[in-house]
């Protein structure tokens, strides 16, 4: 008996499951997990890429099956890489184990890692390329990285059921449940950078750290977005950069001004956006050289909306709770976009949703990215 189709489906699946543990720990890399399987479809081994620089996903897993993956199956999540990197190709590990077919789910979008495919059918291995749902949703942070040079970015909020993130007054500690904030705090744990605005730092003063996590695996970076440097020198932000490294992205003639220099001396970064590419273009460039690969935006409507325009946002994890504030005077989460019918409003994709009593959880896919 050989794998058929369904049965590709839940090896592949696994496959995912096992490398999105990876989460937080393989970034800038992709998340990868491999699984070595008999012919008609027996596991014999799974291993993932565990952190960055570490070896890959599918030469571990070789390894555990052993001489019994001869004459199997290999599936992973990202096709064998055909590249001296960090480690020896993947491709030369594949085609020593002995497997005679290897699925994979998606071609490597990095082109000096790309050519598995090519290699491994030379040597007489049969190639499949089976995508899934599940390793699509996987896959998309390392394939938007790759293709765009911009970070991976999830905008977070908490709104009420009458959809307000605040009420008129400003108060909105707290809107989620705790249970739903622990959340939070170990995706905020996750991540390489927070992304606020100066309306938020004004407003609420947070710190943007993770918190409750018995380890947090990565300590994000905090950038504020504040045109004109409003943020005050005795922000939260600002007193901890020393220990948190903290940049304000400003107008560019701010960026050089006496109070540039004052957040300079307290440790802060202080960074103008360039006025031809935009945010866009400023957020590209400090992710390749701070090495942002996932950020979280925890920011207001103002900077939500600026984000939405500019197509930088790539999912959205909304909290929603059971409470009505009925003000029309109250905040919601996205401002400024204006659209004049629903057709050209921003459209969103749920991909889950979760209940985690009292609040609604959800995330969505925003459509135009990836
Ligand atoms: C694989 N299996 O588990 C991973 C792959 O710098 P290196 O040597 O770690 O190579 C990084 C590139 O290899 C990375 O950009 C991505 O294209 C691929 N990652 N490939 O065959 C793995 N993590
Ligand atoms: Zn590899």
């Amino acid at each position: 008996m050989s794998i058929d189709r369904s049965n590709l489906d839940r090896l592949m699946d696994r496959a995912a499951r096992v490398a999105a543990r990876g989460h937080g720990l393989v970034e800038p890399g992709c998340m990868v997990g491999a699984v070595v399987a008999t012919a008609d479809g027996t596991v014999l081994a799974e291993d993932r890429y565990r952190r960055y620089g570490g070896p890959h996903a599918e030469r571990t897993a070789l390894e555990k099956a052993g001489d019994a993956a001869r004459g199997g199956t290999l599936l992973v999540t990202l096709e064998p890489c055909d590249h001296h990197g960090k480690t020896p190709p993947c491709t030369e590990a594949v085609i020593a184990s002995g497997v005679s077919t290897v699925v994979h789910a998606c071609h490597d979008p990095n082109e000096l890692a790309a050519g598995g495919t090519e290699a491994l059918r030379r040597a007489g291995i049969t190639v499949i390329h089976h995508p899934t749902p599940l390793t699509e949703l996987l896959n998309a942070p390392h394939v938007h990285r790759t293709r765009t040079g911009l970070p991976w970015m999830i905008a977070k909020w908490a709104q009420t059921l009458d959809g307000r993130i605040a009420t008129g007054s400003g108060h909105s500690k707290w809107i989620s449940s705790t249970r739903s904030r622990r959340l939070v705090h170990r995706e905020r744990g996750r991540v390489d950078a927070i992304l606020t605005g100066v309306g938020t730092v004004l407003a609420d003063d947070p710190l943007l750290t993770p918190r409750d996590l018995r380890r947090a695996r990565r300590r994000p970076e905090r950038v504020v977005v504040d045109d004109q440097l409003d943020t005050p020198l005795d922000a939260g932000l600002v007193t901890t950069a020393g220990d948190i490294p903290t940049t304000i992205l400003c107008r560019m003639e701010a960026s050089t001004s006496a109070r540039a220099g004052e957040f300079l001396a307290a440790g802060v970064r202080v960074v103008g956006i360039d006025e031809a590419s935009g945010l866009r273009g400023t957020l590209r460039a400090e992710a390749a050289g701070r090495r942002w690969s996932t950020m979280m935006v925890e920011g207001g409507g103002g900077l939500l909306g600026r984000l939405f325009r500019d197509g930088l946002v790539n999912r959205a994890l909304v909290f929603s709770a059971p409470v009505l504030v009925g003000d029309e005077s109250a905040p919601g989460p996205v401002r400024g976009l204006a659209p004049d019918s629903i057709e050209s409003s921003i459209q969103l994709e749920r991909l889950w949703s979760i209940e985690r009593d009292p609040d609604r959880i959800e995330l969505f896919r925003v459509a135009g990215g990836e």
